[in-house]
């Protein structure tokens, strides 16, 4: 018989990628989806005739405990959290009760269910959880790391945002009642993932949504020749006379486009591509005895590194006239650096990644440019006293 999976998070960027691989093994997949006013069906759009689709929030423990109980699942997948590290610092109580008691409710689903022994239970635990912290070479006995500084398994937490606290309390809560109630729940320690489904605020999606509908612009206007002021570039070109150039008179300003805006280009992420990871999560659950797994491509890359190579996918070798740095985009506590040494989850699970750094950017620059109607990005039309993050 067809085994079934629950996904709590199915809107989202993995939970679609997820829906995808359990349809193609065969899995019967119900898909969790909060009440909201306008769809948030888009990413999972194909594939709606084939999942079901039942409505729920993870902060409601007796409407979860519902649909565990409704749905009999064999497995469930907890992907849904409030995921922006940037809105934890404005909305922390929020996070904490998404992030950390969903978390929470959907254990106690399981540890109350006649099935408990039969449900298996991922949770998406994150590679923020780690923030400041990193092992060193040196530390190491084994002296087997690719990289300087890395995390792994053994790298002690030391979190540095609201997000990053729950998601270490929801971690530290899976183990705790797989070591209380024998429950089969793992963790993955999940590094950044991206993909051409990234929502907008990440920052690598908001730079490639900005080169697309930069791009659309230029082609659009026809731009001979591009002028930068402080927040703007502006399309210029000849006046009817076709004066010759050097000739002030002889150029009109045509339209504009705001620069983008981003926060601190120095943070180092290792940047994978979101379908390589959903296997991951599934392997885990394949696996006899419930453990927790670092999930990660074992490179790191400045933000400044990524708009190098997304900016070069269009022509552009200098792009720091297109940028400005904007100081509301920091955060009040910064995690500088990530590198994740994905050694057990290799060794154990069989995993491997396929998608190359570059091959990711390219991937959603290529996919932000062809995307065709123009429209000014909202992010950067927002007025100034709205949040930013
Ligand atoms: P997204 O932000 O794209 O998706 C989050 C999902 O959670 C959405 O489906 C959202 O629904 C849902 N959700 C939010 N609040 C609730 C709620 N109260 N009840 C039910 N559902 C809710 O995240 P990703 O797909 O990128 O990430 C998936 C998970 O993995 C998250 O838990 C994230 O924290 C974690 N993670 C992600 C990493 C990454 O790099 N992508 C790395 C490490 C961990 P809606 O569509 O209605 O908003
Ligand atoms: P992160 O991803 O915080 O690592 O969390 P994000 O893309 O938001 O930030 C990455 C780094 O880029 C810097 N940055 C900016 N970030 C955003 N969002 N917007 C900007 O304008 C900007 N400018 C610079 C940030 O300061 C940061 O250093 C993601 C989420 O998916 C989490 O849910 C997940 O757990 C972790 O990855 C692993």
């Amino acid at each position: 018989m067809n085994k079934t999976a629950i996904i709590f998070g199915i809107t989202g960027q993995d939970g679609s990628y997820l829906a995808e691989l359990l349809l193609k093994k065969g899995y019967k997949v119900v898909g969790v989806t909060r009440r909201v006013s306008v769809s948030t069906l888009e990413r999972i759009d194909h594939i709606l005739p084939e999942i079901t689709i039942v409505e729920g929030d993870i902060t409601d423990g007796f409407n979860v405990s519902k649909i565990i109980e409704e749905f009999e699942p064999d497995e469930v997948y907890n992907l849904a959290a409030q995921s922006h590290v940037g809105t934890s610092f404005k909305q922390p109580s929020l996070t904490w009760d998404v992030t950390a008691g969903g978390v929470l409710n959907i254990l106690e689903a399981i540890r109350y269910s006649p099935r408990k022994d039969s449900i298996r239970f991922y949770q998406a635990s994150s590679s923020e959880m780690f923030g400041k912290n990193f092992t060193e070479m040196d530390d190491d006995p084994m002296n087997l790391v690719w990289g300087f500084k890395y995390q792994d398994e053994n790298t002690a937490f030391m979190p540095q945002s609201p997000y990053a606290i729950a998601k270490l309390a929801a971690h530290h809560l899976v183990r705790n009642y797989r070591d209380s109630y024998g429950i089969h729940g793992s963790c993955g320690i999940l590094f950044n993932h991206e993909s051409e489904r990234r929502g907008e605020h990440f920052v690598t999606r908001k730079i490639t949504k900005w080169i697309g509908e930069f791009k659309n612009w230029a082609q659009e206007n026809g731009a001979v020749d591009l002028q930068f002021d402080d927040d703007m570039i502006c399309h210029v070109r000849k006046n009817p006379d076709n004066k010759p150039y050097g000739d002030n008179d002889s150029w009109v300003f045509g339209s504009k486009f705001p620069k983008l805006r981003l926060g601190n280009l120095d943070a180092k992420r290792d940047w994978g591509h979101a379908e390589d990871y959903v296997n991951v999560m599934w392997l885990m659950l394949q696996q006899d005895t419930p453990d927790d797994y670092v999930v990660a491509t074992g490179e790191t890359y400045s933000v400044r590194h990524f708009l190098n190579v997304a900016f070069y996918r269009i022509g552009i070798d200098d792009w720091t006239q297109y940028v400005v740095v904007d100081p509301e985009f920091y955060r009040p506590a910064e995690v500088d650096y990530l590198l994740g040494i994905p050694r057990k989850a290799e060794e154990k699970l069989g995993w491997r990644r396929d998608v190359s750094f570059e091959a990711l950017v390219n991937r959603m620059v290529d996919y932000d440019v062809k995307k065709k109607k123009l429209r000014v990005s909202s992010l950067q039309e927002l007025p100034k006293c709205c949040v930013k993050t």
